[in-house]
């Protein structure tokens, strides 16, 4: 039995191929977006004893009032983050700060949450983004690739630095897309997601950089990222009004940003979902955040599988894609 609203249109699967990313209006029943909703509100409550759970806004705050003991406080996870903020530093970009009525929100977010039990996971591994995955990817398995939550509260100054996510994620190939779900309504005034369009299309990797500020990652390969943030006219920068039940799609070498939340009551909280299709291998990108949760390290060249790379879909005799 289905979990979508709808089906997936072929127009919409088109449209994904074309342009690397794609709007799928109304295609979460809303019982499933408030179940969502709970999930991220308890994965934010766990988000202070999660060695992948960070305020970025604590972060920003501490570097502008150069409190170098708050940043050690929160070295010890996934991330050595004082000597980032360093790095951040000495490599002269600033950091992206939207000008905003309040500054008391913060950009919260974590990474690996479906690697435990509980309804964010059986929304990974076995709901409708599952299907979604499987009308685009055109493949004959799906394998789930991980996920991360990603609120902005309120009065958050706190920029999405544009990036690619093919150079975070230790997977080489065609088939990996995104899905980005919001909870809340979202607009550019509160952060919704904005997309450089078809940039997935020349098969360019750029360098990853350290997500609020164009600041690459320390040891990254690839092109260097241009300053789109200062530059939007010259791409083709896409944005959508979301709305509870829809879901943005992208592919893993579209490169997007977003701006901070500048309302003064809407909360704009996603979950962001990952897919790999048949083509996709294990490679080693010794920069990549580390991935505290998985139990299996892979061999370059490895299709994708086991504890942390589940099948979560196989192609039934006769089964058409989107
Ligand atoms: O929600 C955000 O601000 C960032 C989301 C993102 O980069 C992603 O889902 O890949």
């Amino acid at each position: 039995m289905t979990k979508l609203a709808r089906p997936i249109t072929k127009d919409e699967a088109a449209a994904y191929r074309t342009n690397g990313v794609v709007l799928l209006r109304g295609v979460l029943p809303i019982a499933a977006v408030n179940t969502l909703r709970r999930s991220i509100d308890e994965a934010v409550g766990k988000i202070p004893e999660r060695p992948t759970g960070y305020d970025l806004s604590f972060m920003t705050r501490a570097v502008e009032s150069d409190d170098g003991d708050k940043l050690r406080s929160i070295s010890g996870g996934q991330y050595d983050i004082a000597g980032m903020m360093d790095y951040v530093k000495s490599s002269g970009k600033p950091l992206l700060l939207d000008q905003t009525e309040s500054r008391n929100g913060s950009f919260l977010l974590d990474t690996g949450v479906s690697a435990n039990p509980g309804d964010f996971r059986n929304f990974s591994l076995d709901g409708a983004p599952v299907e979604i995955a499987a009308a685009l990817l055109d493949s004959d398995q799906i394998n789930f690739f991980g996920d991360q939550i990603f609120v902005k509260e309120p009065g958050t100054r706190e920029r999405t630095a544009f990036h690619q996510d093919a150079t975070y994620f230790e997977i080489d190939g065609d088939k990996c897309c995104v899905l980005w779900i919001p909870a809340d309504p979202a607009t550019l005034e509160t952060g919704t997601m904005q997309y450089w369009r078809g940039s997935h299309r020349d098969g360019t990797l750029y360098q990853p950089n350290v997500f609020i500020a164009q600041t690459p990652l320390p040891g990254a390969c690839g092109e260097p990222l241009p300053d789109i943030e200062g530059n939007l006219d010259a791409y083709d920068i896409v944005h959508f009004d979301v709305e509870p039940g829809d879901i943005l799609v992208h592919h893993y070498r579209t490169v997007h940003g977003a701006g901070g939340n500048h309302s003064r009551y809407q909360v704009r909280r996603a979950a962001s979902l990952r897919y790999c299709g048949d083509d996709i291998r294990f490679t080693t990108r010794p920069w990549a955040p580390k991935q505290l949760h998985h139990t299996v390290r892979l061999h370059d060249g490895d299709p994708l599988g086991g504890p942390d790379f589940p099948v979560v879909w196989r192609r039934r005799r006769g089964q058409e894609a989107a």
